[in-house]
């Protein structure tokens, strides 16, 4: 099952996990009352994936290789996907294989750290502040879906008065 844990607040190597200490874990239903869906979809369960893909109209897709070999300017890339962002919409990855940590701000503004590897499939809601790292295995190869022409531009936080963010943010509070 997919794990998602409350970060420690150590700035040290953000490939290492960042346990509290104990461990704090969350569960799909936490995700979910952040406006996070996560799906386990086996990759020869395609039928599935179409399903899905047919509806929430996800018109485009391509494939994202991390390693430095298979991406291009991966420094700065990899640079770039750490730094504390939002998008204007939703964020849908499927790893086929590695692995990697997406980081999403909870209520309180605290980081929950969620582990991704081969069958899983995370949708980040538009307008949440999150970011993405490598893990310790440094590879992850995710199939990535989008509702027309992708745009896949981050807005650096602060981004408080993006519409993205307010709508984001209103849904977050009707939600019971
Ligand atoms: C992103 O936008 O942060 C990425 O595409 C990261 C690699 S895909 C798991
Ligand atoms: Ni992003």
């Amino acid at each position: 099952m997919v794990q998602a844990w409350l970060m420690d607040s150590s700035e040290e190597d953000q490939r290492a996990p960042h346990h509290r200490v104990p461990p704090q874990y969350l569960t799909i239903d936490d995700l979910k009352s952040l406006g996070v869906l996560y799906w386990k979809i086996p990759v020869q369960n395609v039928d599935e994936l179409d399903k899905l893909r047919k509806e929430r109209g996800y018109s485009y897709e391509d494939v994202i290789e991390c390693s430095r070999e298979k991406l291009p300017n991966y420094d700065e890339k990899l640079k770039d996907f750490f730094r504390e962002h939002l998008h204007s919409d939703e964020e849908i990855r499927y790893i086929v294989d590695g692995s990697g940590y997406f980081d999403v701000r909870n209520k309180k503004d605290e980081w929950i750290r969620i582990s991704l590897e081969p069958s899983d499939l995370l949708i980040l809601p538009a307008g949440i502040y999150h970011r993405f790292t490598l893990d310790q295995n440094n590879y992850i190869k995710a199939r990535r879906f989008f509702v027309g022409e992708p745009v896949w531009t981050p807005i650096n936080r602060p981004a408080d008065e993006h519409p993205a963010r307010k709508e984001y943010m209103t849904a977050l509070t009707n939600e019971a």
